[in-house]
């Protein structure tokens, strides 16, 4: 679609000196990014992190390395006291009468099935993924809250070092590097590749465990996975006396597992499965602003951190798991999992060696594949999760979900700072020469300036706002809301999307844009803010005027924002995928989650 200011047809006082018809996009980058290399977005170096810290009270930091040695004392304490305490007679009698395994159902099935063996299978290929994806997620923001607010020193989990005192400090400076084997990818602030593995993918592993659900209770093997009686918790405390005296009980997986190995089993499939894509869901800033009563209480930052809790249950689970598996019987157990048989043969071994192949060259490759073809990723990625993100994006929350005391003490800075001549000049002016431009597909272009805006219906909201990164925070917006500005400018009826320029470049050059749907534009948190918390929006935080759009992750809400274009779409604009992020970072145009 052709602008109209290049339209002869519009009349002559339309393009006034200042050019309000003129189109920003010409001050874009065109380039489409096709590959990370190294001067992948501005060429960020590499930085490192530190071991895991928890914080213990005000300002101590425990190093979780202590842990390995500690929980190896601790471990080799309780082989001592189970060993010591095994021949008791008490104990002896407790163990005769609570051998470890608790009673199935005289109906429930014996065996695994051959769907056990294929969503097994399944479910490890994709938490692969999974995992290494949501690592590199952390590692953008490399901190762990309890509160919305994110402040620094308050965090309860670290890999980084403390926030420098730097005001203007941005969270795309905390983003910390992982070797490209761990993280997937590793590259520091790869996080717009490394989500749409991890939500793409989640669509994928959700689908095999809705899937496993439906089977498991189909065909009754549920009862194998549900602890059915109390004596699961006496017969549990057996069976870790036994591990830990190191007479291990018998194994009779293939018909009834152990009482802790249930345990373990109940609480991966029915608590932590859950929790996981409960927490995931609740870091969305479109389901947290709507559901304003559960996200006051279950806010994005606990979200973020039971969902890292539930990894670490995980790689725990998987690390005994693992253990287990190869020190019980192996070949045995291998033919349940993967050749659905009861015997001692190789069968599953072989079966088991090839999964193990698939599992390790995809592993391998996660990464430079990522690398070389990141448009696929964005791709696959957005086809998979996008229709979710676009349902979401539906939502049209009502303002008055925080008050002023919900206000945030410290709230991250983040992106490129402008320092073309055209805005220090309007900034050192105290923007007296500012002039907002409107234009695009709509019956009346204008030109704003600051004056005229403040003029204009006042509208505040006291709003979450939340960095694709992972902090978040609480604050005071006062401008106009985006309705007003509909109504003056009243876009044509091809108009579907809303570009914002901004004074600021990006990283690599080119203005830093956003393109936004004309949806959303109407909703009644969409704002053109120039006041937070009482006072006219500062320098880092997008002076003279930002925007607000609270149904999506903070990357789209263009701070300095010099123009306002309706488009019909946005395939002529920048690198042509509706933002500076996504033609350069491999961000979505859609990220209501
Ligand atoms: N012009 C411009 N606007 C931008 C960015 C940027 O880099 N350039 N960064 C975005 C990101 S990633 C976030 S999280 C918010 C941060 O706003 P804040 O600095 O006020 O917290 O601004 C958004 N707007
Ligand atoms: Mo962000």
């Amino acid at each position: 679609m052709i602008p109209s200011s290049e339209d002869p047809s519009r009349p002559a006082a339309d393009i006034g000196a200042g050019g309000k018809q003129s189109s920003f996009r010409t001050e874009l980058d065109r380039q489409r990014y096709t590959a990370v290399n190294e001067d992948w977005a501005g060429g960020v170096p590499a930085q490192y992190g530190v071991a895991p810290r928890v914080r213990i009270g005000q300002s101590k930091w425990f190093n979780l390395l202590w842990l390995i040695p500690i929980g190896f004392l601790l471990l080799l304490v309780a082989v001592a006291v189970a060993t010591g305490i095994r021949g008791l007679p008490a104990v002896q009698d407790f163990m005769h009468r609570y051998p470890g395994i608790s009673e199935l159902p005289g109906d429930a099935p014996v065996g695994f099935p051959a769907w056990v063996g294929w969503q097994h299978f399944l479910n490890m290929f994709f938490m692969l993924f999974i995992i290494r994806s949501g690592i590199t997620i952390l590692a953008d923001h490399p901190r762990l809250y309890w509160t919305r607010h994110s402040t620094p020193g308050k965090d309860w989990f670290r890999v980084q070092k403390p926030v420098p005192a730097n005001p203007l400090y941005t969270a795309k400076e905390d983003s910390i590097t992982l070797p490209d084997g761990v993280g997937l990818p590793g590259r520091r602030h790869s996080i717009g590749l490394a989500r749409w593995w991890h939500l793409g993918v989640d669509t994928l592993w959700l689908a095999n465990g809705i899937v496993f659900f439906i089977l498991l209770f189909t065909t009754g093997q549920w009862m194998r996975l549900v602890p059915l009686h109390w004596d699961v918790i006496p017969n549990a405390i057996s069976v870790a006396i036994q591990y830990l005296s190191l007479d291990w009980p018998v194994e009779s997986g293939w018909i009834n597992y152990n009482s802790l190995q249930l345990i373990a089993y109940f609480i991966t499939v029915f608590i932590a499965a859950p929790i996981a894509l409960v927490s995931g869901l609740g870091m969305s800033p479109a389901l947290s602003t709507r559901f304003r009563r559960i996200s006051s209480i279950f806010s994005i930052q606990v979200a973020r951190s039971l969902h890292f809790m539930v990894l670490c249950w995980f790689v725990m689970f998987i690390v005994i798991h693992i253990a287990l598996v190869l020190t019980t019987g192996v070949l045995q157990n291998l033919n349940h999992m993967f050749a659905s048989q009861s015997t001692g043969s190789w069968a599953g071994f072989w079966i088991f060696a090839l999964a193990m192949v698939v599992l390790i060259a995809a592993w391998v490759v996660a990464t430079p594949v990522t690398y070389k073809h990141p448009r696929v990723v964005q791709k696959v990625g957005f086809a998979l999760i996008g229709p979710a993100q676009r349902l979401f994006e539906h939502i049209d929350a009502k303002p008055g979900q925080y008050t002023e005391k919900d206000i945030s003490p410290y709230f991250w800075h983040n992106g490129n700072y402008p320092d073309t001549e055209e805005y220090k000049e309007l900034l050192a002016g105290n923007f007296t020469n500012y002039k907002l431009r409107v234009n695009g597909l709509v019956e009346n272009p204008v030109e704003l300036d600051l004056a005229q805006l403040r003029a204009l219906d006042r509208h505040e909201q006291i709003t979450q706002h939340f960095c694709i990164q992972g902090w978040s925070g609480v604050a005071k917006w006062g401008g106009v809301s985006m309705q007003t500005i509909l109504d003056m400018v009243r876009p044509n009826p091809e108009a579907k999307w809303v570009i914002f320029y901004s004074f600021a470049l990006g990283p690599e050059g080119g203005l830093y844009y956003d393109a936004q749907a004309i949806e959303q534009m109407g909703r009644r948190l969409t704002m053109v803010a120039y006041d937070m918390n009482d006072a006219p929006l500062s320098f880092g935080h997008g002076a003279p005027l930002r925007l607000r759009n609270e149904a999506e992750l903070g990357f789209k809400m263009v701070k300095w924002i010099k123009g306002i274009e309706f488009v019909e779409n946005f395939a002529d604009i920048g690198g042509g995928l509706g933002g500076y992020n996504n033609d350069h970072e491999f961000f979505g145009y859609r990220q209501s989650i």
